[in-house]
């Protein structure tokens, strides 16, 4: 009689939000975001994340650095992770923008793809490899335009949605949203 009590007591892990930033502008940028949604579409098996939110696609101009402009999106994965949840999704991260042939010549460098892994739920870490919240998010219209589109009512980690504040102080060109109706755009439901 101590099975049924031991499986009552089994945590169910917690469902998280994980937003992740896509950026390019090196090639065919669209391209690369794109085949970058469809990597991020076949997590499901591999992490237990699942593909529940793209934002609109939009053109910004480079911050802090130069070159072409570049395309930016946001996308949200949905899923229930354990503690190596984050570092794990990093590394997927690392391997699609491998695949779309990401070179890193200098920081900041044009580039094919960027995946960058803004939010986890609302996990805080600061280890070499990886920080969450990402550390210069708040500072970069061309991650919370996207987001503020596609996930006003996201929540961030000891900022709750104030986080949509910090878009009205920055003084960067605003991000271009564009008319592109094969854009998978993904709608969230609340
Ligand atoms: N990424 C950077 C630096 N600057 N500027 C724009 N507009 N979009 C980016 O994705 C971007 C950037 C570092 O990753
Ligand atoms: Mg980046
Ligand atoms: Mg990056």
């Amino acid at each position: 009689m101590v099975a049924p009590v031991v499986q009552a007591l089994q945590v169910t892990p917690l469902t998280e939000q994980a937003v992740v930033g896509l950026g390019s502008n090196l090639g065919d940028a669209r391209g690369h975001l794109l085949a970058a949604l469809e990597g991020l579409g076949r997590l499901h098996d591999r992490l237990g994340l699942r593909l529940v939110g793209v934002s609109p696609l939009y053109r910004t101009a480079p911050w802090q650095t130069e070159g072409p402009d570049f395309l930016n999106a946001v996308a949200v994965l949905e899923g229930a992770g354990d503690e190596q949840a984050p570092q794990r999704l990093l590394s997927t991260l690392l391997e699609l923008e491998r695949t779309q042939g990401r070179e890193r010549p200098f920081r900041y460098a044009p580039r094919t793809l960027d995946l960058d892994l803004i939010l986890f739920g609302q996990r805080v870490m600061d280890t070499a490899a990886l920080q969450l919240p990402h550390p210069r998010a708040l500072q970069r219209a061309f991650v919370l335009q996207p987001l503020l589109d596609l996930a006003p009512h996201m929540e961030w980690p000891g900022l709750g949605c104030l986080w949509r504040h910090h878009l009205d102080n920055l003084h960067d060109p605003a991000p271009q949203p564009l008319d592109d109706p094969d854009w998978p755009a993904l709608p969230m439901k609340r």
